[in-house]
């Protein structure tokens, strides 16, 4: 036993004698002279000794503790006096590795998208989330009976409002507060009712673009979303016009760009819809029809950047994992 008190006041000493910090102080106080520690075992061996060997053991076992924890004390008071000191620096500490964060790619691709537009002579203007039925459908020709006025579609809050399922209402409020010429983007968040799933989420990114003048023309729109997609996609994109549907627009049309992978069959995939802005919209609004044509278009944040970055599940848009986030 005796043996044994020694050797671990032995391996104490050699402890403390290795280049000790704060931490490894503290390491060495648990291992040996914590409530756990090796003093503790020690004790409770002595315990169970023979009568006649107790006292000089318990003698010597005192002692060393008391010993070891005198030198322990001493040793940390020293290390608070250097280390409060204002001009102390451990050199031999490693050095910090500062981790720098990047924009998430959402808002990349929202800088990418608005800049391009901001180019183009297009204002950025934002509104609520929480939209009036009456300006989230009513205003942008949705007859009653359409189906994204389902609760299967929408997030009702009452019979009032709507967690807004487009910045379409954004663009009302605009053409209600400001006359023609208008030429604006809407970037924000859109809410809809959908099973969740690789390709659909319960919550997305939309910039919706307007430009209200008179003489406004198709070509116009086209001439500017082919820009958009050079500038966005590279010069070289392949795109299409094809026709199409939206309460709020007519003609209406939707955007394609040929995706090609490498190695497999490449195939069209939408980017984003188009139209000019419907007459009974433009009247809703107070704005003279007769007078004045304008052309209006609308794009998922989430998906532009999925076709530009290869992104096979919109879900890790929202998981922030640093994994993902990391790779942009
Ligand atoms: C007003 C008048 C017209 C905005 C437009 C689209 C076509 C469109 C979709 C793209 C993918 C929505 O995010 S998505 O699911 N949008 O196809 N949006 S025209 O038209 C407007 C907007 C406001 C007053």
């Amino acid at each position: 036993m005796l043996e044994k008190i020694n050797q671990t006041v032995k391996n104490f000493e050699s402890d403390i004698s290795n280049g000790v910090n704060k931490d490894k102080l503290e390491e060495i106080r648990v291992k040996y002279l914590g409530r756990k520690g090796l003093f503790t075992r020690l004790f409770e061996e002595f315990k169970v000794l023979p009568k006649d060997e107790k006292p000089k053991v318990g003698k010597h076992l005192n002692e060393q503790r008391t010993k070891c924890q005198n030198k322990f004390d001493e040793l940390i008071s020293e290390y608070d006096q250097v280390s409060d000191s204002d001009d102390f620096i451990d050199l031999t500490l490693p050095g910090r590795k500062k981790e720098l964060g990047t924009k998430h790619i959402l808002t990349q691709t929202l800088e990418e998208i608005k800049n391009v537009f901001k180019g183009l002579g297009f204002s950025v203007y934002e509104g609520p989330e929480l939209e009036s039925d009456y300006n989230n459908f009513e205003m942008l020709n949705f007859p009653a009976d359409h189906p994204a006025r389902d609760m299967q579609d929408t997030f009702f809050i009452n019979n009032e409002f709507v967690l807004r399922t487009h910045t379409s209402p954004v663009q009302v409020r605009l053409m209600q507060n400001k006359k023609p010429p208008l030429r604006a983007i809407m970037p924000g968040k859109v809410y809809r009712n959908e099973a969740i799933s690789a390709k659909s989420y319960c919550l997305f990114h939309q910039v919706e673009g307007l430009f209200v003048d008179t003489d406004v023309t198709f070509a116009e729109l086209k001439g500017t979303l082919v820009y958009f997609a050079k500038q966005f996609y590279g010069n070289d994109v392949k795109y299409r016009f094809r026709p199409s549907f939206f309460p709020f627009t007519e003609p209406s049309a939707e955007v394609d760009i040929w995706w090609q992978p490498k190695g497999k069959e490449g195939k069209w995939l939408e980017i984003l819809g188009c139209g000019m802005v419907d007459p009974n919209v433009l009247e809703n609004v107070g704005i003279d029809s007769e007078k004045y044509t304008g052309y209006a278009f609308g794009m998922g944040v989430e998906r532009i950047a999925m076709l530009k970055y290869g992104i096979n599940d919109i879900r890790l848009f929202f998981d922030n994992d640093k994994r993902f986030l990391e790779q942009f």
